[in-house]
């Protein structure tokens, strides 16, 4: 019998790193009431409050637009701070979806990784730079829709392929440990939503707590959302105390294992966002 050699896996001990670089590392946060992919620890969803309304939503969408070198040269998505509070895009992340493919199909479209703040009841807007348009500037996207969005302030530029004018596509909005804040959808059921230049607008429903397509022939407001598009505000409390951490990473693995982190993070005030491990090697470059 081959016996497993067993190392010991303190977090931030040195002389761990070979070890662990000859694997993938895999990091695992888990809270309470929000828990992160790959593996779960057996723990409720608890949710605070019986009805929660999303602090963030897309309220926008505009898949087929007028062509330059061949492409839709002004794809956008629009995003609404449907919350009482400023909120930090750090905090979430956006992706592309082919429902068609199930939840495994998300392709991570936004992650940002600096602060960028959103004000209550504002808006910013991803704008789609699919290469064949990567020559227009925002004052040519201000002038296609008549709008004054600054760019790194309300206005973003995604670089991807864009959205797809045919077939059933979504957006999934999640905190940035996946925990969905919203999701939409388009063409779904062989239904043909897009047409050019007329955007999509969806709005969050209460009591399906979904958010629910409600035209696919808008005429385009990227930044601006009605009164009437907007759902019941959410209200967010400030939590008055810090999160609490907890290093859960095994005391021992296999080579054959690799190290996996885990960290468990908890609130009693707020839902937890973001989980950041950092750690220490001695190994010196
Ligand atoms: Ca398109
Ligand atoms: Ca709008």
């Amino acid at each position: 019998m081959i016996r497993k050699k067993l190392y010991k896996s303190k977090l931030l001990s040195l002389g761990l790193t070979t070890l662990m670089l000859a694997k993938p590392m895999e990091v695992m946060a888990a809270s309470t009431k929000t828990l992160l992919a790959t593996e779960y620890i057996a723990e409720e969803n608890v949710k605070i409050n019986e009805i929660q309304i999303p602090e963030l939503l897309i309220t926008e969408i505009l898949p087929d637009s007028k062509n330059v070198n061949g492409s839709d040269a002004y794809e956008f998505i629009e995003v609404y701070n449907n919350s009482n509070v400023e909120l930090n895009l750090n905090d979430y992340k956006l992706y592309y979806n082919y429902p068609d493919n199930g939840d495994a199909s998300d392709t991570l479209w936004v992650d940002i990784n600096k602060d960028i703040k959103i004000q209550p009841k504002a808006t910013i807007v991803f704008w789609i730079k699919n290469g064949n348009n990567n020559q227009l500037t925002v004052e040519d996207f201000n002038n296609n829709f008549k709008t004054n969005l600054e760019l790194n302030v309300n206005l973003f530029e995604l670089s991807n392929g864009g959205m797809a004018n045919s077939g059933a596509r979504a957006l999934r909005l999640t905190t940035s440990i996946k925990e969905q804040v919203d999701f939409i959808s388009y063409n779904m059921n062989g239904v043909k939503d897009t047409s050019a230049d007329k955007s999509i607008k969806y709005r969050y429903d209460e009591s399906s707590s979904k958010s629910i397509m409600t035209t696919n022939k808008s005429d385009p407001d990227p930044g601006t959302v009605k009164d009437s598009d907007k759902p019941v505000q959410a209200n967010i409390t400030i939590p008055q105390n810090e999160a609490v951490t907890e290093d859960i990473t095994a005391g021992n693995f296999t080579i054959e294992e690799g190290l996996i982190f885990k960290v468990k993070a908890s609130s009693n005030e707020t839902n937890i966002k973001t989980v950041k491990l950092s750690y220490k090697n001695n190994k010196i470059i």
